[in-house]
């Protein structure tokens, strides 16, 4: 058995970082030692992890010597700090989007294309959540036949905005019962200079907007799935929309193979994917909803139905929890993959 990796985890105290510490305990993941890093505002917290107390430190350069992997929970800090990590001989697993677009960063779902993962030259990138819980549906779908278009709108929770998001929802609801007024200040998101009510609402903008109209998270759905399937003839259109849901995103898929596929061999190509779980039964009211994927390991797949007008057309409806497969479980899935493959 080779040896245990030495890991550090930035973000630690941020809902990734939580998420990754519940998740080591979840799969019993072992190491040798563990550091928890954040920013000097969060330095000297005690937080348990599998039953040890651990004291979060200023995350700094420094601080990744001797280090064998750095799992960053995304935020501008990867900028700087992932590749002073790398300098140092950790591989880096990052969440945010700084790195996923660069040629020379792998981008990765271990169910999709773990094999990239062995071109890292030190950071390895971790998809955007929504690209996550799409493709999660679609590979299998891909397998059977190429996918030449995909037409996609997302129902994404307001956690994806941080916990300012949900305290803002919860806030408004709170507010609106009481009949106060409640000035929104977090969404679609805290930097811009308009802000809309999200209880009893949906906004249909998730960060920027680029020059071609569609938003920055639209366009992180197309460029992500091109690298991360090795394609990039498929054709896709998204919408993405903020709706008034705490935790777990739903997204709406219509998507367009080279062959026909039959329903039912849509269904077991789901059924057999990990990672994937079928939960279509519409006779007896069972689809994917967000309140039953919320902590759950596995994206749910459901109302899978052949398109109306295309026959080669294939709808259907994904929820996933976006904290969980989205962001910390995607990540902690591809150190265990260096791990189980003596890769670090
Ligand atoms: O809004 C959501 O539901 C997902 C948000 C993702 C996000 C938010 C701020 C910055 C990202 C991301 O993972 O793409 C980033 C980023 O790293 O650019």
């Amino acid at each position: 058995m080779s040896k245990l990796p030495r890991v550090a985890v930035l973000g630690a105290t941020g809902a990734v970082g939580q998420e990754f510490i519940r998740l080591f305990e979840e799969r019993n993941f072992q190491f040798a030692s563990l550091k928890l890093l954040a920013s000097k505002r969060s330095a000297g917290k005690k937080l348990m992890v599998c039953g040890k107390e651990y004291t979060v430190e200023e995350a700094k350069p420094e601080s990744f010597e001797n280090i064998d992997v750095a799992l960053f929970a995304g935020g501008s800090i990867s900028k700087t700090l992932a590749p002073e990590a790398a300098k140092r001989g950790a591989v880096v697993i990052d969440n945010s989007s700084t790195f996923r677009m660069d040629p020379e960063v792998p981008l990765v779902i271990p169910e999709i294309n773990p094999e990239d993962i062995a071109t890292h030259k030190g950071i390895i990138a971790n998809p955007n959540c929504s690209t996550i819980i799409m493709l999660m549906a679609l590979k299998p779908i891909y397998d059977l036949s190429r996918i030449k278009r995909i037409v996609v709108s997302t129902y994404q929770a307001v956690s994806g905005a941080g916990k300012e998001g949900i305290d803002e929802l919860y806030e408004e609801a709170a507010a609106f019962a009481k009949g106060e007024n409640y000035e929104p200040k977090i969404l679609p998101s805290a930097s811009l200079p308009k802000h809309y009510q999200i209880a009893y609402n949906l906004i249909p903008q998730i960060d920027i907007f680029l020059d071609n109209d569609y938003t920055k998270e639209e366009m992180k759905m197309v460029n992500e799935t091109h690298k991360i399937m090795h394609d990039a003839e498929i054709g896709i259109t998204p919408t993405a929309v903020r709706v008034p849901v705490a935790r777990s995103h739903a997204e709406s898929i219509y998507v367009e193979t080279e062959e026909p596929l039959t329903v039912e061999q849509v269904k077991k190509a789901i059924e057999d994917f990990e990672g994937a779980e079928l939960v279509d039964d519409v006779k007896n009211m069972i689809y994917p909803m967000p309140l039953d994927t919320s902590d759950k390991t596995d994206v749910a797949v459901g109302r899978i139905r052949k398109d109306l007008v295309n026959p080669n057309g294939i709808n259907l409806w994904v929820s996933g929890d976006q904290i969980r497969k989205g962001a910390a479980l995607n990540t902690l899935q591809i150190a265990e993959y260096m791990i189980a493959h003596d890769m670090l």
